[in-house]
C-alpha cells in the first residue's frame, strides 16, 4: 500500500484544485462527524479523501470500467454523475491498493445513498453536502441538523438532491429515493 505522500500525489494528480479542496474539505469534516458519532476518525477521513477519486475522469473511461465489472444497465443507462462513485469504489482498490470494504462502500454509496447505511457511509456522504467549501440553499439547515442527528441531516440532504433532480426534469436513482424512504421511515 501507498504511504501517506504518496496517496495525497496520487488523489490530487486525478483532479482539478478546485475538486481537490473539496475533497481535503470531506475528509476533515468526515473525520469530525466520525469523532461526533462515534465511528472510526481515520476511516472516515480516508473514506473522505477517495470519494471523487474519479470525479473527473473522463466518462468513457469510468464507463468502460462499469461495464468490465458487469455494473447494473440501470447505473449504465443512469445519470453519468452517479459513475464516479461507483467507479471510483473499483478504482480505488486496483490503483491504490485499498482492500477495506467499508472504505471501499463508503465511497461506492457517496452519490446514491442506498438502503441500510453503514455509520462511515452515512458519515461521508453527509460529509460530502456539509464539507466548508460547500454553497448551495439549504447547506446551513443541513450543517446544524449533522451536529444533533446524523440520520436527519442525511435524510434532508437526500431530499433536496431529490427535489433538485425533479425540477431539472432528472432522472432519479431508485436507490436513492429508496435510501431516502429507508432514513425517514426508521425515525418513525
Ligand atoms: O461528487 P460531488 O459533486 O462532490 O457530489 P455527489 O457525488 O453527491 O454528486 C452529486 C451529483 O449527482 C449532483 O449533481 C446530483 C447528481 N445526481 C444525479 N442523479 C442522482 C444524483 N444524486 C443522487 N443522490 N441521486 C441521483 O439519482
Ligand atoms: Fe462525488
Ligand atoms: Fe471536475
Ligand atoms: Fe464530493
Amino acid at each position: 500500500p501507498l504511504d501517506r505522500e504518496a496517496l495525497l500525489a496520487r488523489v490530487r494528480a486525478q483532479m482539478h484544485d478546485k475538486r481537490y479542496q473539496h475533497t481535503l474539505g470531506v475528509a476533515e469534516s468526515a473525520r469530525q462527524l466520525a469523532l461526533l458519532y462515534g465511528a472510526d476518525p481515520d476511516k472516515a477521513e480516508l473514506a473522505g479523501f477517495l470519494h471523487d477519486y474519479c470525479k473527473c475522469w473522463p466518462v468513457d473511461k469510468m464507463f468502460e470500467i462499469l461495464v468490465r465489472h458487469d455494473m447494473p444497465t440501470e447505473l449504465l443507462q443512469g445519470d453519468k454523475e452517479l459513475w464516479h462513485s461507483f467507479a471510483g469504489a473499483i478504482v480505488i482498490q486496483s490503483e491504490l491498493g485499498v482492500t477495506d470494504p467499508e472504505i471501499i462502500q463508503a465511497v461506492r454509496y457517496h452519490t446514491t445513498g442506498r438502503v441500510g447505511m453503514t455509520l462511515l457511509e452515512k458519515v461521508v456522504c453527509v460529509a460530502d453536502y456539509i464539507e466548508p467549501n460547500r454553497d448551495f440553499p439549504g447547506v446551513g439547515m443541513i450543517r446544524a441538523l449533522a451536529e444533533k442527528d446524523l440520520d436527519a441531516a442525511l435524510a434532508t440532504a437526500l431530499g433536496g438532491t431529490i427535489q433538485f433532480l425533479i425540477e431539472k426534469h432528472k432522472t432519479v436513482y431508485p436507490l436513492t429515493l429508496l435510501a431516502y424512504n429507508d432514513l425517514v421511515s426508521r425515525k418513525g
